[in-house]
């Protein structure tokens, strides 16, 4: 099992969180994914391509910064 630290631009409320949240969870290798909104970033559990993490991401709106 893996951690995995996003950093996320565009993320302003509780809504946002639970899109990106959602977002990560439908990634195959997924297990978890929690959005720390005031650091603007998702730590995220599991085996997942970084690079289909960041897509989803995208797909929901918003955009992954490192
Ligand atoms: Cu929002």
């Amino acid at each position: 099992m893996s951690e995995t630290v996003l950093k996320i631009e565009g993320m302003t409320c509780m809504h946002c969180k639970m899109s990106v949240e959602k977002a990560l969870k439908g990634v195959a290798g997924v297990t978890s994914a929690q959005v720390d909104l005031a650091k603007n970033q998702a730590v995220v559990n599991g085996e997942a391509d970084r690079a289909a993490m960041a897509k989803a991401v995208e797909v929901a709106g918003y955009k992954v910064v490192g």
